[in-house]
């Protein structure tokens, strides 16, 4: 691994316009859950005997409220979660003026927190919050931490989540301004996914460099495409890059 570090961080070192493009692989060591590892939510999370990909679809949203807003309160938000070192070694890559942007599916909003300035949330995120109704907007802190269904002080209608469920569309800025970032990258590092929710996966296809980097636990459909492959924890490789190699000095 030490080889493969050592490259990560001269390539890094040379890059002025990196991108990072991650999943919740990065927030397993805030103590966020992701889906489909051993102790992932798809795995671990009771729901009743339904999947979570119905409790949290838009189906589930406007079908059966209470269940969604209880899978989702209980298990994606997560107010006590501090970025780790992966977020901010990114944020301190951007600040060096070596990473360009993060393009993230989670919706943690953990590299903000870290950070980093230019990320963008292809499903949104759960720190903002408007309803259905009237449209007002609603912070996190605003809403109560249990799980009910929120609802509006202004008109009562019910508050949901910015975030892209199953069977909503991804919104079309955030993806042209994910795909603009993703071709100019020098250096690609995709990390902490399992790249198997689309179209969010298929946007690192429009990278046209040379330094595409798979830095995942597991192996990934990526893999094979890969300029370099690490297995290994995502906040380790990343602290280990700045930390030991990577001219983090900032610009
Ligand atoms: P996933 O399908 O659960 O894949 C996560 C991948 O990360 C797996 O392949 C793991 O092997 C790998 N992994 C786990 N921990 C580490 C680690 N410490 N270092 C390196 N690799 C690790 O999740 P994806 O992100 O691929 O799927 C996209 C979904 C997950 C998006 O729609 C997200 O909104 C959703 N999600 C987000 C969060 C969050 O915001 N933190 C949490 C759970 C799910």
């Amino acid at each position: 691994m030490d080889t493969a570090i050592d490259l990560l961080s001269s390539w890094m070192n040379d890059a002025r316009s990196a991108v990072f493009f991650g999943g919740a692989g990065v927030s397993t060591a805030s103590g966020i859950p992701d889906f489909r590892s051993a102790a992932g939510l798809y795995v671990t999370a009771a729901g009743n005997g339904r999947e979570p990909e119905y409790l949290l679809s838009h189906e589930c949203l406007i079908a059966e409220p209470a269940e969604f807003f209880t899978f989702h309160r209980t298990h994606l938000v997560h107010p006590e979660a501090k970025p780790n070192r992966a977020h901010l070694a990114l944020a301190r890559l951007e600040d060096s003026g070596h990473l360009a942007a993060v393009v993230t599916q989670n919706i943690d909003g953990l590299h903000q927190a870290a950070g980093s300035r230019t990320v963008h949330e292809l499903h949104g995120s759960v720190e903002r919050n408007h309803c259905v109704q009237c449209g007002r907007a609603i912070d996190l802190a605003d809403i109560p931490d249990e799980p009910v269904i929120p609802v509006c002080p202004d008109c009562g209608g019910m508050v949901r989540p910015d975030v892209v469920l199953y069977g909503e569309g991804l919104d079309e800025q955030v993806i042209d301004a994910s795909i603009r970032a993703i071709q100019q990258a020098d250096v690609l590092i995709v990390g902490g996914t399992s790249l198997n929710v689309y179209p969010a996966a298929g946007l690192i296809r429009y990278y046209r460099g040379h330094r595409l980097v798979l830095i995942n636990l597991t192996e990934t459909p990526a893999d094979k495409g890969a300029d370099l492959v690490i297995h290994s924890p995502i906040d380790e490789v990343l602290d280990t890059v700045v930390q030991r190699n990577c001219d983090t000095t900032p610009r």
